[in-house]
């Protein structure tokens, strides 16, 4: 439906884990990838967008970036989450439109999703309950991001976009144990236990709370397939359609990494929504679907961790 062949498509976020995902994705089309340096462009500042866009002429942006983090940054920098976010998209949204760039695709994120939304969920579940509060800032900013896309297109008739991926995780990502996501704080708490010869490691909360994940580079091929393939109003989900408890994923984590040792539970850390399982059947019947088996996929991103954590010198053998 939209050809990528010989165009020119800004990637804005390609230093993090999906954008950079998506740069690597796209350099098997036939298209010019466009990136903004951060020191150059600052994402939050709209003049700073309008002269990069101007510029750079992209014929279409997929808009990845984004102030990300785990549940414990998400409940203790609301501020941050709520208006740095909105301040990217509404410089982004803007400077597309100002420019007659008619192509835009949105990321946005699961926790969109009323917190008790019938599992699995489907995207007509948005707005019909009370958010999850530990991440309610951040999603309130992801939906004003649909709703930007949706207003565009309406408006103006834009051809803007929104996809709404699942938990994700990979190479590249923040493995800083106060502000990341779970994957990598688990990787990271494996393999320091392993390394240390500690006994256990701590798990925040109860470990009940289940979670879907898909790998950033299923998630980039996901993102370019809706670039070539869709055209609506309606935000669509990139799942990979099976979740499990923490603890469980703790103990894949902990037989990847190879720690034997116990796993402790942390209850005073908030466990955030129950569960948040994407129905994907509307990208699935358009003909995608992952392939990155999640045991593989954590087997990848821990040999990222240990050449990244080489490069730090953080201890990676017990010696
Ligand atoms: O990935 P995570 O931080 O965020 O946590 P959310 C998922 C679950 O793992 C929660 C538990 O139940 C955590 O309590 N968990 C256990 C841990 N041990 C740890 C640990 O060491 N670190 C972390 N971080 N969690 C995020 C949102 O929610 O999901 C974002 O806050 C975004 O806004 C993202 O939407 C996709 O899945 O709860």
């Amino acid at each position: 439906m939209y050809d990528l062949k010989g165009k020119r498509i800004w990637v804005a976020g390609h230093r993090g884990m999906v954008g950079s995902a998506v740069v690597r994705r796209l350099a098997s089309e036939n298209c010019t990838v466009l990136t903004a340096k951060r020191q150059e462009v600052d994402l939050t500042r709209q003049a700073d967008v309008e002269r990069f866009v101007a510029d750079a002429r992209p014929d279409a942006i997929v808009l990845a970036a984004a102030k990300v983090g785990g549940i414990l940054a998400n409940d203790t920098y609301p501020a941050d989450f709520l208006y740095e976010n909105l301040r990217i998209e509404t410089s982004v949204f803007g400077a597309a439109h100002t420019n007659d760039v008619d192509r835009l695709l949105f990321l946005g994120s699961s926790c969109i999703y009323p917190r008790l939304a019938p599992q699995p969920i489907e995207e007509e579940a948005l707005l019909t309950g009370p958010l999850e509060p530990t991440n309610q800032w951040y999603a309130i900013a992801k939906i004003a991001g649909i709703k930007l896309a949706q207003a565009f297109r309406k408006q103006h008739g834009r051809d803007y976009i929104s996809a709404m991926p699942t938990n994700l995780y990979g190479p590249g990502d923040n493995f800083d144990l106060n502000s990341s996501h779970v994957l990598p704080a688990l990787i990271r708490k494996a393999h320091e236990a392993k390394v240390a010869g500690a006994p256990t490691m701590t798990l925040w909360g109860t470990g009940t709370p289940r979670r879907e994940f898909l790998h950033a580079d299923d998630c980039a091929d996901a993102l370019v397939f809706l670039l070539k393939n869709y055209s609506d109003a309606s935000h669509v989900n990139v799942g990979s359609g099976e979740d499990s408890p923490i603890l469980e994923l703790a103990q894949l984590v902990c037989e990847v990494v190879g720690f034997e040792g116990e796993i402790t539970l942390d209850r005073s850390k908030p466990d955030g929504t129950p569960r948040k399982l994407m129905d994907s059947g509307i990208l699935q019947a358009m003909g995608w679907s992952p392939r990155i088996l999640l045991k593989e996929g954590l087997a990848a991103t821990y040999e990222w961790y240990l050449s990244s954590a080489r490069q730090e010198e953080i201890p990676v053998s017990a010696t």
